[in-house]
């Protein structure tokens, strides 16, 4: 029976715990590059202890940035940006991910706090974002995107193919598609945000065609012996869900059969006026039937707020991981007080050892 402090292996790459950052945007970018924010911020998160950083939402390319403040990896200059941190994050004994991204609909957005909504058109920061239809989001985020040509579907998959070869270059270890949260992939996928009429929209096999495009061109540059992960929204949690539910399972086997290694199982967040009901670790159910009738490795993220109730769920083989976001932000030594509460005894081989021996006199 695995437990938080096991040893996790992914093809050729070995995770100290089961512990991994899940992918946060922070918003302190400018053009897109890495800077102090971030070397401290995931340093930090390094030092923590998980077995995992995941390095926040990356835009593929301009237009798919979520706000003027993302990380991007369009060009080298951001390359270069990554490429020290990356190094020094490995250093640490930590597995390093990436999570590559583009906003669909939702991007050109003010950061959270400063209004979570849409730029206005008029301000020279916004851009025109593109969807698969020219529908909105909601009536906070309501600029109308433009719907993508095939010219642009091809384009996209092709930055995607770009910013990929970008993250290998530079030493990442573990890549991430976001295919959820509403964003471009999962906007394809939801009947909520596609009304295509052509081979990209109608039925599932066809709204799910822009997401496995884009997975087979992102697997034939990504090393194979490099795992290979995707966050996917299963359920929106709108009342249609047992139907959302199969017909992402279905997807997601396909994903499987194609090279995706990893699911990390999430929320679509693609209309707005649902009912989620948030609550600890209120995912878990839903990613441990994934993991179960597809047989593939998962995680899943949400609420899962200490070391106890995230063991448990690796123990009892809901997730092959867990996926920790805001509790880190809480606590970037959520792993250290894990290990001390659980009574790890071997903790220098399972955290950064100059806290990991010292939890031995600090039972
Ligand atoms: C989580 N969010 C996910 C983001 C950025 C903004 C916040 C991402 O995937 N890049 C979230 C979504 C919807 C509701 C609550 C939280």
């Amino acid at each position: 029976m695995p437990a938080l402090f096991d040893p996790y292996s992914l093809k050729s790459v070995t995770l100290r715990n089961r512990i991994a950052v899940s992918p946060m945007c922070q918003y302190q970018a400018k053009e897109g590059l890495v800077n102090e924010w971030h070397k401290v911020h995931y340093t930090t998160l390094a030092h923590g202890g998980a077995g995992l950083v995941t390095l926040e939402a990356t835009a593929v390319s301009p237009e798919g940035r979520i706000t003027p403040r993302c990380l991007g990896l369009w060009n080298d200059k951001q390359a270069d940006s990554f490429a020290p941190l990356v190094a020094a994050l490995r250093q640490t004994g930590t597995v390093v991910g990436l999570q590559i991204a583009h906003s669909g609909r939702k991007g050109s957005a003010n950061v959270p706090w400063e209004g979570d909504d849409h730029i206005p058109e008029t301000s020279p920061e916004s851009w025109q974002p593109i969807a698969p239809s020219a529908i909105a989001f909601g009536q906070n985020r309501a600029r109308v995107p433009h719907a993508m040509t095939i010219e642009d579907i091809e384009r996209v998959k092709a930055d995607f193919v770009r910013a990929a070869e970008r993250a290998r270059d530079m030493g990442i270890q573990v890549l991430m598609l976001h295919f959820a949260h509403g964003y471009l992939a999962q906007s394809f996928w939801s009947t909520y945000s596609n009304q295509r009429t052509d081979r990209y929209g109608g039925t599932a096999e066809n709204r799910g065609r822009f997401l496995l495009e884009t997975l087979d061109a992102v697997r034939a540059v990504w090393p194979e012996h490099l795992p290979l992960c995707a966050r996917f929204g299963v359920i929106e949690f709108d009342g249609k869900d047992e139907e959302t539910l199969t017909e992402s399972i279905a997807l997601v086997r396909k994903m499987k059969e194609r090279g995706l290694d990893f699911l990390d199982v999430s929320v679509g967040f693609s209309t707005p006026g649902v009912t989620v009901p948030w609550g600890a670790a209120f995912m878990a159910p839903i990613a441990a039937r994934v993991r179960r009738e597809v047989a593939l490795p998962v995680a899943t993220s949400w609420y899962i707020n200490d070391g106890r109730q995230a063991d448990a769920l690796i123990r009892n083989e809901a997730v092959d991981l867990v996926m920790i976001g805001r509790p880190l932000l809480a606590n970037p030594y959520w792993s250290y007080e894990a290990a001390r509460v659980l009574h790890i005894p071997q903790a220098s081989q399972i955290l950064p050892p100059s806290y990991g021996w010292s939890l031995s006199r600090y039972h």
